[in-house]
């Protein structure tokens, strides 16, 4: 009896950054942890910022099997360490001492099928496992992330009590943590997240680009500009840490270190992922697209370097030099602009979501994942208030541009929008985001497409056959024979 007192309520295992957050966060709500990292001064730190943050309920264990006897039954055990091997590494490491009942939960950022091979592996011997995606980054895991468990229903209602509370809490909308659903889907959904994500800073990278180039703003009516910003629609955690980014100066020279940054993005594969699963599923998602191909080009800085040199020897000019814009009406077009682009791009990630869901039979719920990302995480603002209501208007909405209330803000930001696409154009500054974003909303609220020359294209070198728009059918034509004799194209019924 003395004994069970002292188990621990849960394990965490990978006391890296986020591993070592995470469970302050959980030791600082009340529960008592047990944590273990392979190398043992990570667990010496962690015991060491527990005392030194509140004497907080954490107890640190150097081998696996003291870490696992540790915890009390049926245990549920986290595990942040690095994806992919090192999760099925710790796996083999800790599951020769668990118990049928117990439960492991990989809070990484897991490739989704990854996590569905170990949910086939540990439930032959009886484990429940959980893929739970975590995002907010340091901090987040420290004061209240946002958290999207997937995978065994059982092993998520077992720490139900603990993730409500070390999740960011948002006023009259409660804890961002929900379950997600089975197999990887917890997994996938934090994959999305990040491809938004990557989508979300791309636009506003090129907000800032078009504000700088053709605006001619400095760093400081920048920070004041995005300051402004996060006090309306756009609020958000990207926009305010831009703001705040243009404020810092250079310890070593004049002027802000944003202009002393390397131009070369780094990144880890979730947004490859996010646009290599639109791939798979036939989804539209040029925004997020555009934001890793920018990524790739980033990455060529010499190449960039040497273009540049060879467009200006070839007679590129700089079109808006000397030209007078209206700063004020510009920073508004921009501002009309990269709202409108985002809608876009996060039609696009929900449509994914949505098309993985249906593959899987999921059941996703879109409104209560934008609700789970109103706090916490790194795509979080007010805006997904919107898209939570949207999709509680309307379970199975096509796409968000058509909701009647974004559609209202589509149209009053379009004329802006094109104002902005266009002056960049002309200026040869890129804003594939942007771009993308307005091409999607285009062609989406088009009822007529060009695709009928394509199609025809594709019978006549083909044979794949087309449909008409006044018959039903599959037809296909000798489109090359009837033109040569000039005779009419009538169409054979396939
Ligand atoms: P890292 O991804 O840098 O991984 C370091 C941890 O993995 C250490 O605890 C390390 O143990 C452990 N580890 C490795 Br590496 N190989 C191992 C092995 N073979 N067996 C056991 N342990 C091993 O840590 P992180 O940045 O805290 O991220 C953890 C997870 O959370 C990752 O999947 C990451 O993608 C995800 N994530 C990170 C962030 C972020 O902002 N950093 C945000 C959201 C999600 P050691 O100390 O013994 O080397």
């Amino acid at each position: 009896m003395e004994a069970s007192t002292a188990l621990s309520r849960i394990g965490l295992a990978g006391l890296a950054v986020m591993g070592q957050n995470l469970a302050l966060n959980i030791a600082d709500h009340g529960f008592p942890i047990s944590v273990y990292n392979r190398t043992s001064s990570k667990v010496d730190e962690t015991v060491h910022r527990a005392e030194q943050e509140g004497h907080l309920p954490l107890t640190g264990h150097y081998t696996p099997r003291d870490f696992v006897l540790s915890i009390q039954r049926p245990r549920s055990i986290i595990i942040l360490v690095k994806a992919g091997a090192p999760v099925d590494q710790t796996i083999s490491t800790l599951a020769q001492f668990l118990s049928p009942g117990d439960a492991i939960i990989d809070g990484g950022n897991e490739w989704y099928e990854n996590t569905e091979r170990r949910i086939r592996e540990t439930t032959e011997r009886g484990i429940l496992y959980l893929g739970m995606g975590v995002s907010g980054g340091e901090d987040g895991a420290r004061h209240g992330p946002s958290l999207m468990p997937g995978g065994s229903f059982d092993a998520y209602k077992n720490v139900e009590d603990v993730l409500q509370k070390v999740a960011a809490q948002v006023k009259d909308d409660g804890p961002c943590v929900t379950y997600i659903g089975e197999g990887g889907s917890g997994n996938f959904v934090k994959m999305v997240h990040n491809g938004i994500e990557y989508g979300d800073m791309q636009l506003i990278s090129e907000a800032y680009d078009v504000l700088k180039i053709v605006g001619g703003l400095s760093n400081s009516e920048l920070a004041e500009i995005f300051d402004s910003w996060n006090r309306s629609e756009l609020e958000s955690f990207l926009i305010e840490i831009t703001a705040d980014i243009f404020k810092v100066k250079d310890e070593f020279g004049d002027g802000e270190l944003v202009d002393k940054i390397l131009d070369k993005t780094g990144m880890k594969g979730t947004g490859k992922w996010t646009v290599q699963q639109a791939a798979e599923l036939s989804i539209a998602a040029p925004t997020i697209a555009a934001s890793l191909d920018c990524r790739y080009l980033s990455g060529l800085k010499e190449e960039r370097e040497n273009a540049s040199r060879v467009f200006k020897e070839a007679g590129i000019a700089e079109v808006l030099a000397g030209r007078a814009i209206d700063k004020k009406r510009l920073v508004d077009d921009v501002k009309q602009a990269l709202y409108a682009s985002k809608i876009c791009s996060y039609a696009q990630g929900m449509n994914l979501l949505r098309a993985k869901s249906d593959e899987k039979g999921w059941n996703l719920n879109l409104g209560e994942l934008a609700r789970i990302w109103k706090g916490g995480c790194i795509i979080r603002a007010v805006f997904l208030d919107r898209i939570k209501k949207a999709y509680e208007r309307n379970r199975g909405l096509a796409n968000l541009v058509v909701d009647p209330d974004f559609a209202k803000e589509m149209v009053q930001r379009q004329a802006a929008w094109r104002r902005v696409v266009g002056m960049a154009i002309e200026a040869g500054i890129s804003t594939p985001g942007m771009c993308a974003s307005l091409a999607y909303f285009d062609t989406y609220r088009r009822a007529r497409l060009p695709a009928n020359l394509v199609q025809a294209q594709r019978d006549l070198f083909g044979a794949h056959t087309y449909e008409r728009v006044d018959r039903p059918g599959s037809f296909h034509t000798e489109w090359t024979k009837l033109a040569k004799e000039g005779k009419a194209g009538v169409g054979a019924l396939n």
